[in-house]
């Protein structure tokens, strides 16, 4: 598994693994009927058809069953997407502009860099914007993705909880160096970000 390296990583890693554990078990359940199935009203042990005319309590049980569970997979992605798609009013704010075919980041005092540097355990929003073609700001061991395109007021947020250097790619195709679009997000203390930010 991939560094969780923020408040939402725990989340959106249980939220996947519930979701393929459920596909998982149903994988199991039907392959298992279909080959017992298969195996005891074969044409040799039952050499004559019989008509089944349908079994109304069976019906509603598979009816409600897979509804309530495709409602709890839906719960658990969507209580998980409002936290990410609300990013709190305390965040700080850094502003970041995608290129052919590079990141640049702009901070409050006008300080710009091409890597993004951010203080650990705080609430960091990200403004999103293009100028020319749509890509996208992806941080993987942040569980973050979000498409920056022109004249759209894209944004993301993030808690960075562990300090450390992690990649941060381009995700949407962009043209001819698109895979080399990537840079790194540096967490540091608030120190470290403070005399970062101030200095020349
Ligand atoms: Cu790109």
């Amino acid at each position: 598994m991939i560094a969780q390296a923020t408040n939402f990583a725990q989340n959106v890693d249980n939220t996947f693994i519930i979701i393929v554990g459920i596909c998982v078990f149903f994988l199991v359940l039907i392959t298992t009927l279909l080959i017992t199935f298969a195996i005891k009203y074969n044409k040799k042990r039952n050499p004559k058809a019989v008509n089944i005319h349908g079994n109304i309590k069976l019906e509603i049980i598979w009816t409600i069953i897979p509804t309530l569970i495709v409602l709890y997979i839906f719960w658990l992605g969507w209580s998980d997407y409002i936290e990410l798609a609300t990013p709190p009013k305390d965040a700080m704010v850094i502003n970041a502009t995608a290129s052919m075919w590079q990141w640049k980041f702009t901070y409050s005092n006008g300080k710009q860099a091409d890597t993004l540097y951010v203080p650990v355990n705080e609430n960091i929003k990200i403004k999103l914007n293009s100028t020319d073609v749509s890509h996208s700001f992806y941080i993987p061991a942040f569980r973050i993705k979000r498409d920056a395109m022109p004249n759209t007021n894209n944004s993301t947020w993030f808690n960075a909880e562990k300090l450390g250097s992690y990649t941060l790619f381009c995700a949407e195709y962009c043209g001819l160096n698109h895979s080399k679009m990537y840079t790194e997000v540096k967490v540091v203390t608030k120190d470290k970000f403070n005399n970062w930010l101030n200095s020349e």
